[in-house]
C-alpha cells in the first residue's frame, strides 16, 4: 500500500474542478487504487476521500465512519448514483481535506437512494441518512467538480481558499 498526495485549494483547484469518469471495471488495479486511498485517509485522518482529491479523475470514493474505539469499517463506491433524494434537509457542518481547516454548515437531502458498485464489482441499491448521507453527497460532489465551499457565499468561499492559501505559506 502507498500514502498519496491528498491536493488542495491551495495550489489544485483546477484539478480539483475536474470531473471525474466512469469507472469501465472494477479490476486489482482499481482495487489498488482505492487500497491507497484508504490507507491515505485514515493517515490524513479523514472520513471520506474521492479519487480527484489524489489527482486520480475516476469516479471511485472510500469512505470509513466508524468512530474512535469501534472497528474498522472500510466503504468503497465505484460509479455511485443517487436514485432519489428526501424532500428533507439536514444541515451539518463539514470540513474537506482539500480545504484544511474550513469547517461551515451545509444543508442537502437527509436522506438519499444510492446505486453502485463495491470492492468486488457488486451492484448494491440502498438509503443512506444522517452522516453517512452527508459524507457521500459530499464525496459525490467532487466526482462532479463541487466542493463543499461552494455551497456557501462566494464572500466565504474566498475567504476560505484566501485562508488555505495563506496556511500553506506560512507553514
Ligand atoms: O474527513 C472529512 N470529514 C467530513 C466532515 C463533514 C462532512 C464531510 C466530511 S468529508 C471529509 C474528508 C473529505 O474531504 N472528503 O472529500
Ligand atoms: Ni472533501
Amino acid at each position: 500500500m502507498a500514502l498519496l498526495e491528498i491536493l488542495t485549494v491551495a495550489d489544485h483547484t483546477a484539478t480539483l474542478k475536474t470531473v471525474s469518469a466512469p469507472v469501465d471495471a472494477v479490476d486489482d488495479g482499481l482495487r489498488r487504487l482505492m487500497d491507497d486511498m484508504l490507507e491515505t485517509m485514515y493517515a490524513a485522518p479523514g472520513i471520506g476521500l474521492a479519487a480527484i482529491q489524489v489527482g486520480v479523475a475516476k469516479r471511485v470514493i472510500v469512505m470509513d465512519l466508524a468512530r474512535e474505539g469501534e472497528d474498522k469499517a472500510p466503504r468503497y463506491f465505484v460509479n455511485p448514483e443517487i436514485l432519489e433524494s428526501s424532500e428533507e434537509l439536514y444541515e451539518y457542518e463539514e470540513g474537506c481535506l482539500s480545504v484544511p481547516e474550513i469547517y461551515d454548515a451545509v444543508a442537502r437531502p437527509a436522506r438519499v437512494r444510492l446505486r453502485y458498485l463495491g470492492y468486488d464489482g457488486e451492484q448494491v441499491e440502498e438509503w443512506a441518512e444522517g452522516l453517512y448521507a452527508v459524507c457521500i453527497q459530499h464525496e459525490m460532489d467532487h466526482l462532479e467538480g463541487i466542493l463543499f465551499i461552494d455551497h456557501l457565499s462566494r464572500l466565504k468561499r474566498d475567504r476560505a481558499i484566501a485562508k488555505v492559501k495563506k496556511a500553506k505559506r506560512t507553514g
